[in-house]
């Protein structure tokens, strides 16, 4: 990785020291720290209190036993994280991932992120992330209820309306969150909405909130157009992933007029020269819960590629919304060789620092995932709203919020790139935003 400005190597150097071998924590944290060179300069306040070692370790770290029965009667263990990494601005918020691939680098490095996109959405919401190895592919609903129910015995002492409230991420969506808030409501016997977010529409789900995450990718990228004089009208898409933040991705981004060319699973891709059928995806996916290489079945025009990567298809837009280093520097000179003008962060650190680098020398606009994807979270805080109000908006009120908020970021990350001499910098920007907005409420409350 490459050298900070000499104020914050020492500290990189210690969270390196206190963190081995977490990769994914330490990326995140250098991606945040290359950007506040200028900020220690402008605020030796900062430095005085120590404020970036304090972001940098997490409040409370959880990790727990998860035991649970199979189909067959064999009894599985896995482990459960949450990590509450700082409630300057609000309890903490944040995702909860079932993953194989989970563990306490991946659930650090997505908490680190959240605090400073949380800030970034402008309502009262400190940062935290959670999960757990387990692989929710091919298991039963019984298995998974009784996974969630084991994984809520133990957090649901950890969490509350006022100090920690989860939502989904990969592999939690609407059935996850269900069992979760039942057993949650079981054990404590209160009914306590604001607990968790992303719960279903007829028991205090907000509208909104299931395509929220993708729906605000796309004004984030819709905004990055207008700035340059320029619409998503007629632009080739490709998106990676066809999970939650995907298909709502290509939703708005149909709606908008774009035609997406290409999509994704953990399997290999699919590239439809007609546009992609979503209402197909959407079948396959969310109904089925099958593999994406079924698409090129029922489609005569389109094409399967197992393995390889979608980041070969030609487009003017990628948005990746599947997972962490999922699009390399390989990838990203292919995409600048193909013409593509914007990148767009849908999942959570998904473009190395190398593929960043690539974009930002051709002149790629580049959104960073804690910009362009807030919109998930930003929903989430508008659901705590209607739930401590004991209301429910229109679809069409929580929208236009929606689309107030992501504007807002967009306006925020330009604006702050402007104020420190790196015009056009989105990742500068969020940066700078979140940080001083958290560093700004941490001095106020005292050591603590
Ligand atoms: P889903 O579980 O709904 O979908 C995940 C998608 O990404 C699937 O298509 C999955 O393919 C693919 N994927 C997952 N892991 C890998 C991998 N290791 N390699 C290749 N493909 C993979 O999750 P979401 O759509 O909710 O989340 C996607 C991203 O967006 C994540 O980075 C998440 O952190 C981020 N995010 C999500 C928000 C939300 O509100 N849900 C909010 C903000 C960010 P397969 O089915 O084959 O595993
Ligand atoms: O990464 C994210 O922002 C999310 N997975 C959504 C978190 C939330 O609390 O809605």
């Amino acid at each position: 990785m490459s050298m900070l400005d000499e104020k914050l190597q020492p500290m990189f150097e210690e969270v390196l020291r206190r963190n081995p071998g977490e990769d994914e924590f330490h990326q995140a944290v250098h991606e945040v720290l290359d950007s506040l060179g200028p900020v220690v300069a402008k605020h030796p306040e900062y430095a005085d209190a120590a404020i970036i070692p304090r972001l940098c370790e997490p409040e409370r770290q959880i990790i727990f036993r998860v035991p649970w029965v199979d189909d067959s009667g064999q009894v599985q263990i896995n482990r459960g994280f949450r990590v509450e990494f700082n409630s300057a601005l609000g309890p903490y918020k944040g995702g909860l991932r079932f993953h194989p691939t989970v563990y306490l680098g991946i659930v650090k490095f997505l908490g680190f992120e959240q605090i400073f996109k949380n800030a970034l959405t402008g309502l009262p919401i400190g940062g935290g992330k959670g999960g757990s190895d387990f692989d929710p592919k091919g298991r039963s609903d019984a298995e998974v209820m009784r996974f969630c129910q084991s994984f809520m015995t133990e957090l649901y002492r950890h969490i509350g309306e006022y100090t920690d409230v989860p939502a989904g991420d990969i592999g939690v969506g609407g059935r996850e969150i269900g069992y979760l808030f039942g057993q949650y409501k079981r054990i404590t016997n209160r009914y306590e909405s604001g607990v968790l977010t992303g719960k279903g529409i007829g028991w205090g789900g907000s509208l909104v909130r299931t395509e929220a995450t993708g729906y605000g990718t796309v004004f984030f990228v819709d905004e990055i157009l207008r700035s340059r004089g320029d619409s998503l009208d007629g632009k080739k898409v490709v998106v990676s992933g066809s999970g939650n933040v995907a298909i709502y991705a290509i939703e708005k981004l149909q709606q908008l007029g774009a035609v997406v060319v290409a999509c994704s699973d953990s399997g290999g891709y699919v590239v439809d020269p007609d546009g992609v059928d979503l209402a197909l995806v959407k079948d396959i996916k969310e109904r089925r819960r099958s593999r994406i290489a079924v698409y090129a079945d029922e489609r005569p025009r389109a094409s399967y590629v197992e393995g390889g990567s979608v980041w070969q298809v030609p487009c003017d837009v990628a948005l990746p919304c599947a997972t962490q280093n999922e699009l390399n520097g390989n990838d990203a000179a292919a995409l600048v060789r193909n013409g593509c003008q914007v990148v767009a962060e849908g999942a959570n650190m998904p473009c190395t620092p190398e593929a960043v680098r690539t974009f930002s020398e051709a002149g790629v606009s580049f959104a960073p995932g804690k910009a362009a994807n807030a919109g998930g979270v930003a929903t989430s805080a508008l659901e705590m709203q209607q739930n401590a109000s004991r209301d429910s908006w229109s679809f069409e009120h929580t929208e236009e919020r929606l689309a107030e908020i992501m504007r807002n970021i967009h306006h925020r990350c330009l604006t702050t790139a402007d104020e420190y001499g790196q015009p056009g910098n989105y990742s500068a920007g969020a940066n700078i935003a979140g940080f001083t907005q958290v560093a700004d409420a941490v001095l106020a409350l005292g050591v603590i």
